[in-house]
């Protein structure tokens, strides 16, 4: 089974430009706790590497682009984030790392729970052994 799983989400727009609706339970599959962003990113600069124990999260590129990289420890799988209509779903003990931002990359993330450290694995091996 692919790691990748889009939503699309429907655009609302009329003639005045477009708009889209993240609705929690709805067009997002969890009860949303947080929602984060991720701007400003260096170029050159990879994020990510890690994963969680207990976290699902939608991730969706506002404006820009990110590559995504998906790791369930027995195989991994990309995908470019660059449409604002387009969110991909990440669940529990996935390795996530993202590369290429473009410069006015904003990568939006909702998340079904509040912010834990001690939900991180950050350690590569630890979650290969976590993930068997
Ligand atoms: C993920 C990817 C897509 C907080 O205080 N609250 C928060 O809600 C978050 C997400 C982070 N932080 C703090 C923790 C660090 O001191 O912000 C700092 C940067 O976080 P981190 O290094 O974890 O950021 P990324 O970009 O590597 O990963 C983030 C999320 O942490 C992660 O859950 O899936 O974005």
């Amino acid at each position: 089974m692919s790691l990748i799983h889009l939503i699309d989400f429907p655009p609302l727009g009329d003639e005045r430009g477009s708009l889209v609706a993240l609705e929690s339970e709805q067009t997002v599959p969890f009860n949303i706790k947080r929602v984060y962003y991720l701007f400003g990113t260096q170029q050159g600069v990879a994020r990510g590497f890690h994963a969680h124990h207990n976290l699902q999260q939608v991730a969706v590129c506002i404006t820009g682009k990110c590559r995504m990289i998906l790791d369930d420890g027995h195989h991994r799988e990309e995908v470019w984030l660059d449409s604002s209509t387009k969110g991909l779903v990440i669940g529990d003990l996935i390795w996530r790392e993202m590369h290429d931002f473009s410069e006015d990359c904003v990568l939006l993330v909702l998340a079904s729970e509040h912010y834990d450290e001690n939900d991180y694995i950050r350690d590569y091996e630890e979650f290969l052994e976590v993930a068997k």
